[in-house]
């Protein structure tokens, strides 16, 4: 074993120079079915074409931590999915992976500032409160507690602490606990994740309405190429249809959702998303769509958030 890094883990990122085993195969994937990185890199396989063995790896949204495992901090101190390997190789962080991949493969002769633009502003940047008016990514993250709520629903709450306990980014651990224990009165009027969701609606609807220009008689975002961009935005309409609120859009913004119905064609959206059925994120869709009918304020919320959007 040559595992000489920095265990410093803060730093992680891009190709390392030691391997984290000998392994025959050239490459894998640490990765798990819901996480929007992995997805991405997934599509990303898929769409250059390249062979590799998928590891998938539970994170407590999927009914289990085993990122926290000693065997899985071997891979990736830091915690998190997706890691790809290459030879052995680590690769940390998904825009990495995505870079290494189309470099690797000699890809990256479609590459200009305007992919590079609609990457970044459909990318989660930094916290995900902040810059919201640039990075649609964030809005989204930002999004996505109504869902954790109904995938964690059936954990117990013993595991959470266990996961505090465990986890090295107690910050991200303790928002599940909160999630856990307040459900979806985190939505009641005027708490603070109803009044920030008013705000992000606005500005994800900025990001959407250009999005919609961007894409109106055109097959993919620039000159007409699936690219790294269409990736990122793939994943981002993907995850707002999972929260019940892809509709919400399209119904102003008619291109969206012709491009949408493109994506979900593309063989590496079938391969790299779609074939990756997750009974833990079918069943929380399934119960968040009861909940928005079942739960009265939660229902509010949505009704809110289609107003704002046609406002
Ligand atoms: N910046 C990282 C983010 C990776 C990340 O946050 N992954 C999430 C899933 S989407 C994860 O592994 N969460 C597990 C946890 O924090 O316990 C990347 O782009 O790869």
């Amino acid at each position: 074993m040559k595992q000489t890094q920095d265990k410093n883990s803060k730093n992680l990122t891009g190709k390392q120079s030691y391997r984290v085993f000998e392994t025959a195969e050239p490459w894998i994937l640490y990765h798990n079915d819901f996480s929007l990185c992995s997805r991405k890199v997934r599509i990303c396989l898929a769409e250059l074409k390249v062979n590799y063995k998928p590891i998938h790896i539970n994170i407590i949204e999927t009914g289990s931590a085993e990122n926290l495992t000693k065997e899985f901090k071997f891979i990736n101190p830091n915690v998190t999915v997706p890691v790809l390997l290459h030879n052995g190789y680590p690769i940390y962080e998904s825009h990495e992976q995505i870079k290494y991949l189309q470099e690797f493969m000699k890809n990256e002769s479609n590459l200009n500032d305007e992919i590079s633009y609609w990457v970044k502003r459909g990318s989660l940047i930094g916290e995900p409160i902040n810059d919201l008016e640039k990075y649609a990514g964030n809005c989204v993250s930002l999004l996505t507690p109504p869902l954790f709520i109904c995938m964690l629903k059936d954990i117990s709450i013993f595991k959470f602490f266990s996961y505090y306990i465990r986890h090295p980014v107690k910050f991200r651990a303790f928002n599940f606990i909160i999630f856990k224990i307040f459900g979806f009165n985190a939505y009641k009027d005027k708490t603070p994740l109803y009044k920030i969701t008013k705000k992000v609606i606005s500005h994800l609807n900025n990001h959407m309405r250009e999005f919609n220009s961007q894409i109106l008689n055109k097959e993919w975002i620039s000159n007409n190429q699936f690219s790294v961009a269409d990736i990122t935005w793939a994943v981002l309409l993907h995850r707002l249809e999972e929260l019940q609120i892809l509709e919400k859009f399209t119904k102003s913004y008619p291109a969206i959702e012709q491009y949408y119905i493109r994506v979900k064609k593309r063989y590496s959206f079938k391969e790299g998303v779609l074939a990756f059925k997750n009974t833990s994120v079918d069943k929380g869709v399934k119960n968040l769509q009861k909940s928005i009918s079942a739960v009265s304020y939660l229902r509010k919320h949505y009704i809110d958030i289609e107003d704002s959007i046609k406002n």
